[in-house]
């Protein structure tokens, strides 16, 4: 399975579909004389630009349909509103080249051959210019695409244990030590952020943990419009929230604002448990926790694992039971 974005071609430039359509159709017309070379032209130059520009379009998936974990990380990257205009707009782009070879084509045949040279002249001037006039669209979408694409390889349908806490608390020191040696780490560009997503095996369920550098490590008040929406993404994905403090101070945050971010953290997800894991345990346990590890130690480590699989309670389907 791969996500939604994965398979998004890249989105052309205006300048660049002028440039196929207009080579091609110089190609198609030199195969042919007079009146039928132009006719040729427009055909190969209107069909190219039309079914382009209408590729962009059903490349991207439907909206309505998509996971809201995915949705909202699409909004997160540019409005999905503003996508949709984008798409109408080289849509009615798509048709207006149509529309153009339609006009142009009765009017070719009534024509002379140098007046049929002239009218599809003047027709690949209007082409270029309905493709001009969807560049920006085709600029933006190009863009979305580019974010998009490399967004993590998260499933929605995968229980998902989402790792929160300040900087240097040991959120990647525990997902690295739980997660299978073998299944690497992948970091993914997130706007201004990163999301890592490594997975584990549980009784043959995979389990995703999710570690957010950058989003669930400060105040909300710090935080931008992308990264609350991205947040709003993960609270469709959490199954469990892991909030990783520090009582050692150790990593530069007094253990009253981490716990602040604890409470932000356990308002947000109303749908998810959210468990408070006092690390650096080897250093100070000078706060009340729901488990207490060290994972340099290597001491509960494996317990605090457990209590989270435990928290997402998820009931693998039987497909063979009564
Ligand atoms: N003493 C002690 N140090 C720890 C423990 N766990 C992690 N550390 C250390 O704390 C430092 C930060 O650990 P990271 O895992 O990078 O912390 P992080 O939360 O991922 O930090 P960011 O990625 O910056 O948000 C590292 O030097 C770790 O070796 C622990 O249980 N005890
Ligand atoms: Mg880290």
């Amino acid at each position: 399975m791969s996500h939604p974005f994965e398979t998004l071609p890249t989105t052309p430039t205006s300048e660049e579909l002028i440039d196929k359509a207009f080579s091609r159709a110089a190609r198609a017309g030199r195969a042919k004389q007079g009146h039928e070379a132009q006719e040729s032209m427009l055909q190969t130059a209107s069909n190219i630009l039309s079914d382009n520009l209408e590729n962009v379009v059903t490349a991207w998936p439907d909206f309505d349909d998509l996971d809201p974990f995915y949705r909202q990380l699409a909004d997160a990257e540019s409005s999905v509103d503003d996508l949709r205009k984008h798409l109408s707009e080289v849509t009615w782009a798509s048709r207006k080249t149509d529309d153009i070879r339609d006009e142009y084509q009765s009017r070719l045949r009534n024509a002379d051959t140098d007046g049929a040279r002239k009218l599809r002249k003047q027709a690949f001037a209007r082409l270029a210019d309905v493709t001009r006039e969807v560049s920006d669209d085709l600029a933006a979408l190009g863009e979305a695409r580019n974010a998009l694409r490399v967004f993590p390889d998260i499933r929605p349908d995968e229980p998902a244990i989402v790792v929160a806490g300040y900087p240097n608390v040991g959120k990647s020191s525990f997902v690295n030590r739980v997660t299978r040696a073998d299944n690497e780490i992948a970091a993914y560009p997130f706007t201004t952020t990163q999301i890592h997503v490594g997975h584990l095996e549980r009784d043959h369920i995979r389990y995703q943990l999710v570690d957010t550098p950058g989003l669930l490590d400060r105040p909300p008040e710090e935080r931008n419009d992308i990264e609350t929406q991205a947040i709003s993404a993960l609270e469709h994905l959490a199954d469990t929230v892991l909030v990783l403090v520090d009582a050692s101070g150790e990593c530069g945050f007094p253990i009253d604002v981490q716990l602040d971010l604890r409470d932000d953290v356990v308002e947000r997800f109303q749908d998810a448990p959210v468990l408070t894991i006092a690390n650096k345990a080897d250093r100070s346990r000078d706060v009340e926790a729901d488990h207490y590890m060290s994972v340099t130690e290597d001491d509960n480590v494996e317990g605090v694992l457990d209590a989270a699989i435990d928290a997402v309670g998820y009931e693998p389907e039987l497909p063979f039971e009564e």
